[in-house]
Order: structure tokens, then C-alpha cells, then sequence
């Protein structure tokens, strides 16, 4: 298989995190930003990483947006599961996924993005890390004040997850594809020293998945703490 990717992309951690959970060898191609287009967008029609190709018999030859290729692996290799048997509490799951997909991990990025123009300057002040970020803020209108609303979503999903995550499982009694979902699209925060000093049970929880799922950490994680 072959995952179509920009390496620091969290939606792309998201679909990493799948194919490693159930141990599914695969290759990464990494794309840059703007250029990603004319690779991307002539086989899944859309503008956005990650795509998978999965290059195997009876497969599709495509599949785009993380969320459909959880789906599509959760068929292709149901074991171990990310889907919960319990269809209530799938339906949950699915819903969640969706919640974090949507809301959650776009905030992510305005917070990202905001801090390491700021603050997080440091830790990457290469041209080329600062022209991404120039450009990243200017296609999703990130300024301080977009970002504040963004923050303001972030603290009301960790406040949902704090109920769940500080002794169990986002949903039902196993890991499932909203705890994935979760930790890949809060990930980003882990480099902001304000959130590993507000929520360490949520860090500790993000590097457990990571474990289980055989990701490393974002690379910068540690450069962010104090
Ligand atoms: N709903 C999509 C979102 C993916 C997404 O937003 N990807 C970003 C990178 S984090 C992207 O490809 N942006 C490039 C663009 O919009 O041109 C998914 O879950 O795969």
C-alpha cells in the first residue's frame, strides 16, 4: 500500500495510525504542500492528503480522506478492530470520528498554526518552515483572533474526552476509532507548552495510542516543552 501524505499533516497521522494498529506494511509518498495538487487531485478528485493506494487485488485503486480509509481497511483487515461490535455504540464511535474530523482537528490547526508563528517561532525559524506557515495561515484565514475561537472548541473537546480518557476508553469497554481519532488531531498541541502543562493525562494517553498503533511522536513534541 501506498499512503499519499505531507509528513506533519495530523489527518495523515490519523490514517498512519490505522494502517500501524493493524500492522498493514505500507509506504508513504510525501507530497509538498501546493504541488500536492497535481498528484492528488487527478486520482481522487479532491485537494486534500491523506490518499491511500492500496495496490492490491480486489481493492479499490483509491481511496481519499482518512476517514474512508479507516473504512476501507476496517474491511480489508477487520483484525485487530477499530469498529466496535456494539452498533449503538458504533454509531457513537462513527459520530465522534466525524465531531473530531470536522471540528476538532481544523481548530487544531488554527492553534498550530498561530502558535508557531508566534511564540513557537523557534522552533523551526528556517525560510522554508516559515513560508509554510505564512502560506497555511493565509489559505485558512488563521490570525489571533480565528484562533481564539478555535482555542475555545479545543478546550470544550478536551473537557468532553476528560470524562472518558482519564480511566478508560472514549467509547464502549476497548480502543476504538474515536480514541485514534482523538489522539492524531489533538497531536499538534503537544508541541504548545500551555496545553503539556494544562492536560499531561491527555499527552500521556496520545503517547499510549501512538504506542499501540506503532507511531512515533510528532517529531518536534519535545522541542515545544519547557
Ligand atoms: N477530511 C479530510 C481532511 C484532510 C485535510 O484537511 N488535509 C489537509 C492537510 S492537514 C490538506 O490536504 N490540505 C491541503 C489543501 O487543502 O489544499 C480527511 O479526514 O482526510
Amino acid at each position: 500500500m501506498l499512503l499519499l501524505q505531507f509528513s506533519t499533516s495530523h489527518y495523515c497521522r490519523k490514517a498512519r495510525l490505522a494502517l500501524g494498529y493493524k500492522q498493514i506494511p505500507y509506504q508513504v509518498e510525501n507530497l509538498t504542500p501546493g504541488l500536492h495538487i497535481l498528484r492528488v487531485k487527478p486520482l481522487s478528485g479532491s485537494y486534500t492528503v491523506p490518499v491511500l493506494l492500496p495496490q492490491q487485488k480486489n481493492c479499490p485503486a483509491v481511496v481519499g480522506d482518512s476517514t474512508e480509509i479507516i473504512r476501507f481497511l476496517e474491511s480489508y483487515q477487520p483484525d485487530p478492530p477499530l469498529y466496535l461490535e456494539d452498533a449503538i455504540q458504533q454509531k457513537e464511535a462513527l459520530r465522534l470520528e466525524d465531531y473530531f474530523d470536522e471540528f476538532v482537528g481544523t481548530a487544531a490547526r488554527f492553534v498550530y498554526y498561530q502558535f508557531r508563528a508566534n511564540e513557537g517561532k523557534k522552533i523551526d525559524p528556517s525560510l522554508m518552515s516559515q513560508a509554510v506557515i505564512t502560506i497555511v495561515r493565509f489559505q485558512y484565514g488563521i490570525n489571533a483572533n480565528s484562533a481564539k475561537i478555535a482555542a475555545q472548541k479545543i478546550a470544550d473537546a478536551i473537557a468532553i474526552l476528560s470524562e472518558f480518557w482519564q480511566d478508560g476508553h472514549w467509547v464502549g469497554d476497548r480502543f476504538s476509532v474515536a480514541d485514534l481519532t482523538a489522539a492524531a488531531l489533538l497531536s499538534p498541541l503537544g508541541l504548545i507548552p500551555t496545553y503539556q502543562r494544562n492536560y499531561p493525562w491527555l499527552f500521556e494517553r496520545i503517547t499510549e495510542i501512538h504506542q499501540i498503533c506503532n507511531e512515533p511522536l510528532p517529531k518536534n513534541w519535545q522541542a515545544g516543552l519547557d
